[in-house]
């Protein structure tokens, strides 16, 4: 999937129900799927206007519309719970901006698909931790996020991408990655491969939970790193959960963990230095309270009990995908630069041995809160 053209670009936004006139528009944020833009209209008399348009990755989510019907459905659901909690729904939740249509998203000439939201003003989204207050914060909104789907028709959800958390399937797509080597590139990644066949206990850990029909099946958010979400620059609140492509069926303890990997880390996604990278225990301990605050009584015994075990399988499962996707030809995450993706593989694997030096701590820090 290449990056549109500025003549694909203008045929998209003069399909949306902007107002106004067009002063500037550019590529923005650091997500790894979608093309991102920033564009700020000017309409007289009330200054100016900002909205996002992005850019749908039709090869990650291959049912577009589904995913609208999705996003429409939630955001309707999170727009009703917002007002009768008194909050603020245009700038707690995402809001759709339609194509002149009527429809949620634009289908281009191209047959690429577009979608509009009006921009979230006055908030930050952080890709890194800078005040852990933030972090405390993102955590109660990303637990809140769940207690507020908790009564959602899960069975209206459609699966945007198949399998998204099965790390067991995962697995075995990484073993034939491994095979194929496509590109010859896995001599030079023997060691990280080396790392993930070491642990396919952790691969098989939940599904195996699941099978045995152990685990709760909740709405989730699946991706669930600080970047997706909104923090108020005044209140420091977490105020809007963002990039709900992956809200489906899933695993609580998976939403706590993709926190964790990101957020908890000492050092950015893609650090290569090494020895910069480790899981700061301060930082867990703060998001594992805020967290359970958050989902305000709704998790199990069990759920909370496996929450350690949510940061490590979605680490492990991240590093596991960045590999894969280095050793399949960077098919799937945004790269930046030669080699992103086994840069970022090595991140992660750092933070799974971080944490397995560390799993009492984290354990205990988990009961400390589960009371
Ligand atoms: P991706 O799936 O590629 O990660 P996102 O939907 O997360 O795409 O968007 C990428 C980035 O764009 C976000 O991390 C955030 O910084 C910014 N962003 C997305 N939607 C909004 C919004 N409604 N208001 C403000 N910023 C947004
Ligand atoms: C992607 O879309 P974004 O950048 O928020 C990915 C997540 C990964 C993450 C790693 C749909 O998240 O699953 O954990 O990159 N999203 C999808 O940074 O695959
Ligand atoms: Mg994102």
């Amino acid at each position: 999937m290449g990056e549109a053209s500025p003549i694909q670009i203008a045929e998209a936004i003069g399909n949306f129900q902007f107002n106004g006139r067009l002063m500037r528009g550019c590529a923005y944020g650091n997500g790894h799927i979608n093309d991102t833009y920033l564009l700020t209209f000017q309409i007289s008399g009330m200054g100016n206007i900002k909205v996002i348009l992005q850019k749908m990755n039709k090869d990650v989510f291959e049912k577009p519309v589904e995913l609208m019907e999705n996003v429409m459905g939630v955001t309707a659901y999170l727009r009703e719970q917002i007002i009768k909690n008194g909050g603020d729904p245009e700038r707690e939740t995402l809001n759709v901006i339609p194509a002149y249509d009527g429809k949620p998203y634009y289908k281009d000439s191209y047959g690429e698909y577009w979608r509009s939201y009006k921009f979230i003003t006055d908030a930050t989204s952080y890709d890194v931790v800078e005040k852990p207050e933030h972090f405390y914060q993102s955590a109660v909104a990303f637990g809140n996020f769940q207690c507020m789907l908790a009564d959602y028709p899960a069975d209206t959800l459609n699966e945007t991408i198949v399998g998204f958390h099965d790390t067991r399937a995962r697995f075995a797509v990484f073993k034939k990655a491994v095979e194929e080597d496509v590109l010859g590139r896995a001599a030079s990644v023997k060691d990280e491969i080396q790392f993930v066949l070491d642990r396919e206990e952790v691969a098989n850990y939940f599904s195996e939970l699941q099978d045995k029909g152990e685990l709760p099946l909740r709405v989730t958010h699946n991706d669930t790193k600080l970047n997706n979400i909104m923090i108020d620059n005044k209140t420091g609140k977490g105020i809007c959960v963002i990039d709900l492509d992956t809200v489906m069926p899933g695993l609580a303890m998976n939403d706590f963990g993709d926190s964790i990997r990101f957020g908890a880390s000492t050092a950015a996604e893609d650090e290569r230095d090494l020895s910069k990278v480790s899981c700061d225990m301060d930082l867990y301990e703060l998001y594992t309270k805020g967290f359970i605050e958050g989902c305000a009584g709704r998790l199990t015994g069990k759920e909370i009990e496996l929450l350690p075990m949510g940061a490590k399988v979605m680490t492990f499962e991240c590093g596991m995908r960045f590999l894969t996707d280095y050793l399949q030809g960077d098919r799937y995450f945004k790269i930046h630069r030669e080699d992103h993706n086994r840069d970022r593989c090595r991140t992660q694997f750092k933070l799974v041995a971080d944490m397995e030096k560390k799993w009492d701590t984290m354990e205990s820090i988990v009961r400390k809160y589960a009371r």
